[in-house]
């Protein structure tokens, strides 16, 4: 899996609201819209203007990224939360979010991203979430996939959950990836066909789920595809953004409003 880099959500704290803004120009969704129903919920059940959120920066493996923890703070303002970053990380910063009363805590370490809600032992991680989110930002972005041939880039974790979801909307899903024993291997198990000429395969669709690291030249993009990529880092060059009618993506925000749904929209088990 990618990691983020410092780089890649510099801007993000000051740019959250810009972001959402920006999605609801694309889907007509802001970010908190598109949460909710990306896990069949509506936004305006809910209110959780009172809920707190703690983030908690976690020093294991590589080690802290710059701009993280106040990237997710920033997310889950932008939704309605309010939230705050630990001063101490790690177990301690655990400790001082439920002492100082969070509902909701956020941690990530290299291999998982999660969210605890402290009040109703819900939690929620990044890896569906980020499924949900683009895949139903691509449904919206799309006027609806059913029956419409969707080209899911990467058999990842992210890509084959993205793969479930996409067949359950009644997409007629293709799945590709430069290892196509991956690819062959997520098709078998949802449903959907592998393809194992990646260019070609982007070259003919319209409709685009990336979950891949690797970049897409520009010639490869069919005039008016409809784009939900969530592959870090970015994918596009200027010649795919000009011919693509929509590219929805963002370093951390979909997949984090998602995270934050799920735990507030979820029964106490
Ligand atoms: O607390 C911190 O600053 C760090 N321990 C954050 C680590 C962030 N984790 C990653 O980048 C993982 N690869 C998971 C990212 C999921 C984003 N789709």
């Amino acid at each position: 899996m990618t990691r983020l880099t410092e780089e890649m959500i510099i801007d993000l704290p000051e740019n959250a609201r810009e972001r959402s803004k920006k999605l609801k120009e694309q889907i007509g969704m802001d970010l908190k819209t598109l949460a909710f129903k990306s896990i069949g919920e509506n936004p305006d059940d809910y209110d959780f203007s009172d809920y707190s959120v703690a983030s908690v920066p976690i020093t294991a493996g590589l080690g802290v990224i710059g701009g993280f923890s106040l990237s997710v703070k920033a997310i889950l303002e932008e939704m309605g939360f309010e939230c705050f970053v630990t001063t101490e990380p790690d177990v301690d910063g655990f400790y001082e979010a439920l002492e100082k009363g969070a509902d909701i805590i956020f941690v990530a370490d290299d291999k998982r991203f999660l969210a605890y809600n402290a009040k109703t032992g819900i939690y929620s991680e990044n890896v569906s979430s980020t499924a949900a989110g683009y895949s139903e930002a691509l449904d919206i972005a799309s006027g609806g996939l059913k029956g419409k041939d969707v080209l899911v880039i990467g058999a990842g974790r992210v890509g084959s959950e993205s793969v479930r979801l996409l067949v359950s909307k009644g997409a007629k899903v293709k799945v590709t990836d430069i290892d196509f024993g991956k690819a062959k291997d997520v098709a078998a198990e949802y449903g959907a066909a592998a393809l194992s000429n990646v260019s070609r395969a982007i070259s003919e669709h319209k409709y685009i789920l990336d979950a891949s690291p690797g970049l897409i030249p520009g010639e490869l993009i069919v005039e008016g595809a409809v784009i939900s990529s969530m592959g870090i880092p970015y994918s596009f060059d200027a010649e795919g953004e000009k011919k693509s009618d929509m590219i929805i993506h963002d370093p951390l925000n979909i997949g984090t409003a998602v995270m934050a749904a799920k735990c507030v929209a979820s029964p106490r088990k």
